[in-house]
């Protein structure tokens, strides 16, 4: 079996991997590192991360998969009732954290791993007297990550990723961004979802090329490490439109961006508006690609290719993608104006929905494409252009994907609301913003909009809190007793 990381042991020992603020580590390093950690991770089953933006999350992830053991990232910002889902639905035998951190209570009985660099205590430098075995033999097929994403309705659901996807996604990408070991990436984006640990941490460690995470995302972070070197950029459109905003009094910042040799945005759709700020102030494109968490990457514009705002580009290398009507019939004409929902199939898919065949089976269709619910057309040279989502109840916030169902469940189990309706709205910062329509139980006295904030961020996770709460003494509902979504507006 190939290896999923050759630049370990083949590439340049002293080029730098990983760092993050003022902590890095070598190649050396890392394989020192990520080969004492393996060494005990094997035959662990699945593994939890604790995947906060450090150092010690990318160690602990690399030395997994060299391990041959799943790992599960998980949000450390997740709240109580999510990360009790998470844990009882993946059940991992451990959990990989830093020492300094601390581990709430669903995590309480869980075997822990305390994730320093030299993972038993061995000074890093001297790596090489540590006991580091093979790398363990598990075939293409293997699961290799969980990451769990939300559906329209329920509890997120855990998408297992095997290696596969993670290689030929990660070559495809290379591809078409011109993408080597002599890149330097920034970012600032979380670790436990596919963006920011396998497009931005093992993206560059596949390459053997060095990553720069910045902690949290700033605009300052970004004009440094463009301006000392770094090649790269990954972002979610808020990241952009911040960067927009930013530019006209910031000098730096347009120096950086005008020198970097490529600025990609994901997860979500840039705007045309930010796009064109961004170009006008810097001279430079942001290209674009897409991508799902079942997926990995589908398409994107490529470094030769033209970077038209708007359009997410092109099919990678290896992936089939069509667009289809309503039953299921595949459209073949590349107007601009037939619009379908997105298909796909290639070796970048994820295998299953762990514990879930229903909602596995329900995402395929019987000829093996997956469903991604993106709605799109084609322009007359294959560029994808997406315009929509089939479910309304799906709602991109910040580049996150956040259910409307999870949040209404998680509002009724407020005592001081008696019905719920979640919808997204534009918002020009996070795309969309999450706004709840709830039926106080006391209309006298119903609860604030922090008090549901708090509530919802406490129980499922921060970007997932309602920015916005309207009262209304009834949800409105057809015959059927079926709230109408499309009926709730301010006015
Ligand atoms: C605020 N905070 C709270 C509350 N209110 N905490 C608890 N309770 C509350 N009531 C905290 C937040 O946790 C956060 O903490 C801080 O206040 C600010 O939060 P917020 O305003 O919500 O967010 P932000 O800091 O402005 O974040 C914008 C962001 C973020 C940085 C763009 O949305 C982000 O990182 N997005 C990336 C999403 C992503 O990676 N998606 C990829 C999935 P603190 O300040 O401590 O953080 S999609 C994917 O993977 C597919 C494959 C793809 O295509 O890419
Ligand atoms: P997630 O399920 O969190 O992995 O998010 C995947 C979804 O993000 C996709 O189904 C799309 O709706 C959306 N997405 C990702 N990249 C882009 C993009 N470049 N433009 C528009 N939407 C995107």
């Amino acid at each position: 079996m190939a290896s999923l990381f050759p630049a370990l042991t083949e590439g340049p020992a002293d080029r730098p991997a990983l760092r993050f603020g003022e902590r890095s580590l070598t190649y050396a390093e890392l394989t020192a590192a990520t080969g004492v950690l393996a060494g005990g991770l094997k035959d662990a089953g699945r593994v939890a991360v604790w995947a906060t933006p450090t150092l010690e999350t990318a160690v602990a992830v690399v030395a997994a998969l060299r391990a041959g053991v799943p790992a599960v990232p998980l949000n450390p910002k997740s709240g109580e009732k999510e990360l009790g889902h998470i844990l009882s639905d993946s059940a991992p035998s451990l959990v990989l954290a830093s020492p300094g951190d601390e581990l709430p209570p669903p995590l309480g009985d869980l075997r822990r791993i305390d994730v320093t660099p030299d993972a038993t205590g061995i000074p890093v430098a001297d790596g090489e007297d540590a006991e580091v075995g093979e790398d363990a033999e598990v075939g293409e097929d293997a699961p290799a990550l969980v990451v769990y994403t939300s559906g329209t309705t329920g509890p997120p659901k855990g998408a297992v990723i095997p290696r596969r996807a993670l290689s030929s996604t990660l070559d495809a990408l290379a591809d078409a961004w011109e993408w080597t070991g002599d890149d330097v990436l920034v970012h600032g984006l979380p670790l436990f979802h596919v963006h920011g640990l396998v497009l931005g941490i093992l993206g560059p460690l596949r390459r053997g090329g060095s990553v720069r995470h910045l902690g949290r995302f700033d605009t300052d972070g970004v004009a440094r490490e463009l301006n000392g070197g770094a090649t790269m950029l990954f972002g979610v459109p808020t990241m952009y439109h911040r960067i927009a905003q930013a530019l006209p009094d910031d000098p730096e910042l347009a120096k950086a961006l005008a020198r970097a040799r490529l600025l990609v945005s994901g997860s979500a759709a840039l705007p045309v508006h930010d796009h064109e700020r961004i170009a006008a102030a810097t001279g430079r494109r942001v290209i674009e690609r897409y991508g799902m968490t079942e997926t990995l990457m589908n398409t994107s514009v490529r470094a030769d290719g033209e970077a038209r705002a708007g359009t997410v580009g092109v099919p990678l290398p290896g992936v089939e993608l069509r667009l289809a009507e309503e039953d299921g019939s595949a459209i073949t004409s590349y107007d601009g104006e037939t619009v379908g929902e997105i298909q796909v199939r290639g070796p970048n898919l994820f295998t299953e929905y762990l514990n879930r065949p229903d909602a596995t089976a329900a995402a395929f269709t019987a000829d093996g494409w997956f469903r991604t619910g993106d709605m799109a057309v084609r322009d007359p040279d294959g560029y994808v252009r997406i315009i929509g989502r089939k479910a309304t109840d799906l709602i991109k916030s910040g580049g996150y994907k956040i259910g409307a169902g999870e949040i209404e469940n998680a509002l009724l189990e407020h005592p001081g609301v008696r019905e719920a309706a979640v919808t997204g709205e534009p918002d020009a910062d996070l795309g969309e913003r999450i706004v709840a329509w709830i039926v106080p139980t006391d209309p006298e006295s119903p609860p604030t909009t922090q008090d549901l904030a708090d509530h919802v961020a406490h129980r499922l996770a921060p970007h997932k809190r309602p920015r916005v709460v309207h009262h209304l003494p009834a949800l409105p509902r057809n015959d059927m007793g079926k709230i109408m979504k499309r009926a709730l507006t301010h006015d």
